[in-house]
């Protein structure tokens, strides 16, 4: 089993990215954002709750995600692999997965961490807003509250996973395709 971690700030291209390596691998892919939006649309209490946090560009508590991946990881035991993307989001959600994926007898093989300057990342939010129906992208104050989140509370998972060597750090920023070329050399080396 390999799983790895596409690793970035808000709108650094994990998602657009993560579609492209499951069709190549046959990784699971698990987004808590699509897992969270999931929920919004079926209109559960826990889409209720987490809606106002993230209209706010606050993060979901540590509880509720690691409780919906913890499920996920149940529900699909005999996967070649999982693709996290968009979690682990804290240093508690990383020890979260590490400890679930102990009882796998398996862990992460490398956390790819998508470099993005701040300037393209709200541009790139400003143009998902215009397709995406996301209340989280509308608002340019909220696109900065994400970014500040990210630096609060996300950046330190990096250096979580570097104590253990396990971070790669990818140039994000080119067209789709050069970027998906630079993560596919880093997981070949690795598979
Ligand atoms: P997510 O759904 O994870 O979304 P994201 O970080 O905003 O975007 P991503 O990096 O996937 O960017 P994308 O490919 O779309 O999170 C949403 C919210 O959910 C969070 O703010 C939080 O509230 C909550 N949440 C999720 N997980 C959580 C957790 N673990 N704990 C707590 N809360 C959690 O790309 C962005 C745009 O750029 C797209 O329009 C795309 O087309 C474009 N793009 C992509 N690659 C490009 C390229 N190379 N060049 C130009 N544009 C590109």
């Amino acid at each position: 089993m390999f799983n790895l971690i596409l690793f970035g700030p808000p709108g650094s291209g994990k998602g657009t990215q993560s579609e492209n390596l499951i069709a190549r691998y046959g990784f699971r892919h698990l987004s808590t954002g699509d897992l969270l939006r999931a929920e919004i649309a079926n209109k559960t209490p826990l889409g209720l709750e987490a809606k106002s946090l993230m209209d706010q560009g606050q993060l979901v508590p540590d509880a509720v995600v690691i409780g919906m991946i913890d499920a996920a990881m149940k529900a699909n035991p005999d996967v070649p692999g999982f693709l996290f993307d968009g979690f682990p989001r804290t240093v508690a959600q990383a020890e979260a997965l590490d400890a679930l994926l102990e009882q796998k007898g398996s862990s992460i093989g490398v956390v790819l961490a998508l470099q993005v300057p701040e300037n393209e990342l709200i541009s790139r939010m400003v143009n998902r807003a215009k397709t995406s129906g996301r209340s989280d992208d509308a608002d340019e104050q909220v696109q900065r509250k994400r970014l500040d989140v990210y630096l609060r509370d996300t950046l330190p998972v990096a250096g979580y996973y570097s104590q253990f060597g396990k971070v790669v750090e990818i140039e994000g920023v080119g067209s789709i395709d050069e970027i998906f070329a630079r993560l596919t050399a880093e997981i070949d080396r690795r598979k």
